[in-house]
């Protein structure tokens, strides 16, 4: 419940306008509980409007996607981009292309980016954008000519300094080739800095593939070291998912002294209590995207089990999902917690519904949301456009070193600014009203628009 009357009357707003979209009035109200904390001590963003307006975005475009599949047959899919802050940079953020998309989804994605962008340090806005497109069984041409159908219509909304797209789930580096090899065609200009998550060959940046789960491990390497003098040395890590997020957080968490003894996708998990051999995993996936099934018919020892929720119930020091939103709720948070894990920290944006939050709080486990997590992979899309404005690559170890940086400086921002706004530890408030109070000034610096 909303102590201020002013932040009541901005909620009901939101919901009232928007009736059915959940996940947007999830991560608004979440939001809105944090500036609890401070909305007295900062009467201007009252008189100001200021967060009535954060919550609406500034653009939200709605398009029609035909292509036509191997049969001939021609498919319309939805394509979406909510342009929801422009106030300290151009909007940015990802492309998800998954058959659960829809403007709930993309709205709460595209909210939490602003706050998340804001709190790498970086000058970009927040978007997010997608379709209801389900890349799963299709061709690599059926690929192709959707992404370039998908292209045709949103180049006229974005640009280097207007709007830049990357990847989310359902869009990987085969997604972004396509995508930027339209653009290019239809624009007639080769703008590299339209896209990030391109190509090494055509303006990609060292790392951006492994960022997530990188600064994943670093942001709760960091958390570990602060708040319990602690390390992954030695831990039992459960990572839920086995997309990029989840293996190249597996990658780090290994090479930092973990053991990951399970992955999932959306069918089931499996478990390997002698640690995780990535080069299968990397195999199964990224070799010929194949299911995380195939890993028990491969490795002796090791077991799968259908049903993707089920991981939770094998025993970790460290959780870290990274699949998808609202994977885990409070009746698994308490398990979670029953079973004596020390942290949990989002790869996935919004993995934790609230009740799970408020269970690993109240249990006393370290929680690392996904805003300050998972912002190691925007962090290096904002480094792969300073390259590209720069016309030069870095090597891959400047790159580590920035993203390492600016993970280590976010977690110290969000811990120390929880502990300013009197809530010291609770790293929800931290993120929430650090990347809020830079967004915010900027917005009352520039007035009304
Ligand atoms: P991928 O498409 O590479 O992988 C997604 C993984 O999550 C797959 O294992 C997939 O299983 C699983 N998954 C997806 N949807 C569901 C669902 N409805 N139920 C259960 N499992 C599901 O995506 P990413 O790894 O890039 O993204 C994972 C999460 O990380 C998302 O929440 C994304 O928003 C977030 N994220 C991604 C960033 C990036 O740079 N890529 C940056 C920051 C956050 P299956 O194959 O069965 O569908
Ligand atoms: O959720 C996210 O931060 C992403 N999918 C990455 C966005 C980006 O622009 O790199």
């Amino acid at each position: 419940m909303l102590k201020s009357d002013y932040l009541q009357s901005v909620y009901a707003q939101v919901t009232t306008r928007d009736p059915d979209q959940r996940e947007f009035h999830q991560a608004v109200l979440e939001v809105l509980e944090s500036l609890d904390q401070i909305i007295e001590r900062r009467p201007e963003y009252q008189q100001k409007g200021i967060v009535e307006t954060f919550v609406e975005p500034e653009r939200v475009i709605s398009f029609r996607v035909p292509w036509v599949d191997d049969q001939g047959k021609v498919q319309v899919n939805r394509g979406y981009r909510v342009q929801f802050s422009s106030a300290i940079g151009p909007y940015k953020g990802g492309l998800r292309f998954h058959p659960t998309v829809n403007l709930s989804i993309l709205k709460f994605l595209g909210f939490e980016q602003i706050l998340k962008n804001s709190l790498t340090g970086l000058p970009m806005g927040g978007a997010k954008g997608g379709s209801d497109f389900n890349p799963k069984g299709k061709s690599d041409n059926e690929v192709m000519r959707f992404c370039q159908s998908f292209m045709t219509e949103l180049s006229r909304h974005i640009g280097q300094f207007v709007d830049v797209p990357a990847g989310d789930i359902g869009v990987g580096a085969r997604e972004i080739g396509f995508l930027f090899g339209q653009y290019r065609h239809v624009r007639g200009t080769y703008a590299a800095g339209v896209l990030t998550g391109k190509g090494l060959s055509f303006g990609g940046s060292l790392v951006r593939t492994e960022a997530t789960g990188y600064g994943l491990c670093y942001l709760t390497q960091e958390m570990l070291k602060t708040m319990r003098n602690d390390s992954f040395e030695g831990k039992t890590v459960v990572i839920s998912g086995s997309g990029n997020v989840a293996i190249f957080a597996t990658e780090k968490a290994t090479q930092l002294g973990g053991k990951v003894v399970a992955l999932s996708d959306s069918n089931g998990f499996i478990h390997d209590p002698e640690g995780i051999k990535l080069e299968i995993v990397k195999d199964i996936k990224l070799g010929h995207r194949g299911r995380i099934k195939e890993y028990a018919d491969r490795v002796p020892g090791s077991t799968y089990t259908e049903g993707f929720r089920g991981i939770w119930n094998i025993p970790c020091d460290i959780a870290l999902p990274c699949a998808t939103q609202n994977e885990i709720d409070g009746e698994i948070a308490k398990v979670i917690v029953r079973n004596g894990a020390m942290a949990v920290a989002e790869g996935a944006n919004m993995p934790c519904r609230p009740e799970a939050i408020q269970a690993f709080q109240s249990g006393g486990i370290l929680f690392a949301p996904a805003k300050a997590a998972n912002a190691g992979g925007v962090a290096t899309s904002g480094l792969e456009m300073s390259q590209n404005s720069m016309r030069y690559a870095w090597s891959f170890e400047e790159v580590d070193r920035r993203l390492r940086g600016i993970m280590v400086n976010l977690f110290h921002n969000i811990y120390d600014t929880a502990e300013e706004f009197g809530k010291p530890g609770d790293l929800v408030v931290g993120a929430n009203v650090a990347g809020f109070l830079k967004v915010a000034d900027a917005m009352l610096t520039q007035g009304l628009i």
